[in-house]
């Protein structure tokens, strides 16, 4: 059984894509958050802006799903620690320990600028909507060299939101359930000859904007379509909203600074002066 690091694995991708892969793989899972382990998998904790800690990580695993990083448009800071410097670390860290494979999940924000009424495929010029698309971008590119340079074999899945049901109605296009998920990873850590592929990470929504014959070239064949929960999605949608995320795939990363953080620690109650 091949063993898989999974990194980010505290976060929301993470959980659901742990939970599918038990028992298929040997799982390890890391953040820098602590995680009890279910049975069977093993949890170490790491900073991956520590190039030693992704160094231990990554010793003696056959594939890397590195979902760990900064997850939304946020602070230049934190993007650059994390999805910069961290991400640079685990190809390098992975390159060192001579593991192959590497799984990036990039996201629809690294093509977020493309307009809705345009159909993309793997092949378009990136055109991030924030600086978290460009980091996106750079773990692409990264993962590009790593491949032409190292022979690694790198498989980029653009995901579009992971959820058992689309949240409103950009997501109808963006939909990718952990089910659909958890096969296009195993595709990506299965499918031999890979060295450099660009997929989209959506289910097979009947309103998607992308053309992804790549990942089906390769077998994905997705169970879910959001359009079953189309109706009752539109009914909910208020009318109105910012024009220039209205037309745009990235929707609100287009125009917004920061989009809260699902990964943040609680905030603290403040009392308050009396
Ligand atoms: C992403 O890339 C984010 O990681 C996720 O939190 C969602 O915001 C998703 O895109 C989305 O566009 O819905």
């Amino acid at each position: 059984m091949k063993t898989v690091l999974i990194t980010g694995a505290t976060g929301d991708v993470g959980t659901h894509l742990s939970r599918e892969l038990a028992g298929k793989y040997k799982l390890r899972l890391s953040d820098r958050r602590p995680l009890k382990a279910p049975k069977g998998q093993a949890f170490m904790k790491a900073d991956i802006s520590k190039m030693s800690d992704a160094l231990r990580i990554t010793k003696g695993v056959d594939a890397v799903v590195h979902l760990g990083g900064y997850s939304v448009e946020g602070p230049w800071d934190a993007i650059l620690k994390a999805n910069i410097i961290g991400c640079y670390n685990v190809f390098e860290a992975a390159r060192r320990n001579g593991v192959k494979r590497i799984l990036f999940p990039t996201s629809n924000h690294a093509t977020g600028f493309y307009r809705r009424d345009h159909t993309i495929d793997h092949r378009v010029y990136p055109r991030p909507d924030s600086r978290y698309g460009v980091s996106k971008v750079f773990g692409e590119a990264l993962g590009s060299l790593y491949a032409d340079k190292y022979g690694m074999e790198v498989f980029n899945m653009r995901i579009g939101n992971v959820n058992e049901k689309p949240i409103d109605k950009r997501r109808l296009a963006l939909l990718f359930t952990p089910r659909d998920m958890a096969q296009l990873v195993q595709i990506g850590i299965e499918h031999p000859g890979i060295k450099f592929e660009i997929v989209y990470g959506v289910s097979g929504n009947r309103r998607s904007w992308y053309d992804n014959s790549n990942a089906t070239r390769l077998g994905y064949r997705p169970q879910d379509d959001s359009e079953v929960f189309a109706a009752e999605v539109l009914a909910r949608e208020k009318p109105g909203g910012d024009p220039i995320a209205e037309a745009h795939q990235g929707g609100a990363f287009c125009v917004a600074e920061d989009i809260p953080n699902p990964a943040a620690p609680p905030r603290r109650k403040t009392k308050k002066k009396k």
